[in-house]
């Protein structure tokens, strides 16, 4: 029987994957765990532990003492954030990741799951359709930790068989949870700014074309990869991955037919230097010929389901307070 230890799902992919894990694997097989002892109220469905990612002989107690099959690895230090703390991100990102892949390969785990990003290229790679072996010289304390992690993930899975596998993902857009510490963050929070009936301040350019990918997708793509069988998966540091790329000119102007009162100014902050530094598009061709990955959504489409979903999604939370 399968027993999936989730670490960081309080984190915006965490908060929507747990729930979908627990859909496939039954509440019972699913741990939920994270730093924050206050995200055991977004976990009522399952078991929920607080787990500090850097306490290895902690990781290493419940893995051994939960029986754990399967670690979806989802604590990090995203890119806005790791630039303002470079080599304490480094630790967590890098440390965390190996103290994983150390118990994967002590424990014997039948699959553990870690998410890189598109920060792995960097200005020298090419901008549009960015392709899978692409040059990578990124330039952000995140990118560079990402990019180290995915070569110890190819190091364990070819020295040890580690079974881990991995998704370079560009910019993650969800409504159930508010995402930490991103470049991409933007383009969660001018949903709640439109809904609350304010003008929205971009930290971005509005010509800013970056990777991006409504959560559902994100969630469909990280179960396709899991589940694909072993010998579909050609490669072990990460996979590109894509659903559509937009800038935050081009969100506003999707949003704007719902809210035409709605304003937007654009003050570029230090993040636009991260943003200048990555793909405008990226070229999936791998992830779909090994696993058939497909996205379901498109900018309009993703808009759409937000404003419909959103207001009762913040109704439905106000509830449990
Ligand atoms: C970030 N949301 O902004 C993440 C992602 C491609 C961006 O890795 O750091």
């Amino acid at each position: 029987m399968e027993k999936v230890l989730v670490t960081g799902a309080a984190g915006q992919l965490g908060t929507e994957l747990t729930q979908q894990l627990t859909e496939v694997y039954g509440t019972e097989a699913v741990i939920a765990s994270d730093i924050n002892p206050k995200a055991k109220a977004t976990f009522p469905y399952c078991r929920f532990v607080v787990l500090d990612v850097m306490d290895r002989e902690r990781l290493r107690k419940c893995i051994k003492e939960e029986n754990v099959t399967q670690v979806y690895h989802l604590a990090a230090v995203l890119s806005a954030s790791a630039e303002k703390k470079p080599l304490l991100s480094w630790r967590v990102n890098m440390d965390s990741l190996l103290h994983l892949l150390e118990l994967a390969r002590e424990f014997n785990l039948n699959k553990l799951f870690w998410p890189s990003s598109i920060a792995v290229f960097g200005p020298d790679s090419p901008k549009i359709q960015t392709p899978q072996q692409a040059a990578k010289e990124p330039v952000t304390a995140y990118g560079i930790a990402k990019l180290a992690g995915e070569r110890w993930c190819a190091y364990y899975h070819q020295q040890y068989g580690v079974d881990v596998r991995s998704l370079r993902f560009p910019g993650l857009i969800g409504y159930k949870a508010l995402p930490g510490g991103g470049t991409t963050d933007y383009a969660v929070a001018i949903f709640h700014q439109a809904l609350a009936g304010k003008s929205f301040r971009s930290f971005l350019r509005k010509d800013t074309r970056l990777p991006m990918m409504y959560m559902p997708d994100a969630i469909k793509a990280s179960l396709a990869l899991m589940q694909a069988p072993k010998d579909r998966i050609s490669i072990r540091s990460s996979y590109n991955l894509a659903a559509m790329s937009f800038s935050p000119e081009e969100l506003y102007q999707g949003i704007l037919p719902y809210f035409p009162e709605f304003n937007i100014t654009y003050e570029p902050d230090y993040r636009q230097t991260i943003a200048d530094g990555w793909p405008q598009s990226i070229d999936d061709l791998e992830a779909r010929r090994d696993w058939d990955w497909s996205p379901d959504y498109e900018l309009p489409a993703m808009i759409q389901e937000i404003l419909q979903e959103l207001p009762k999604w913040i109704q439905h939370k106000k509830s449990d307070l």
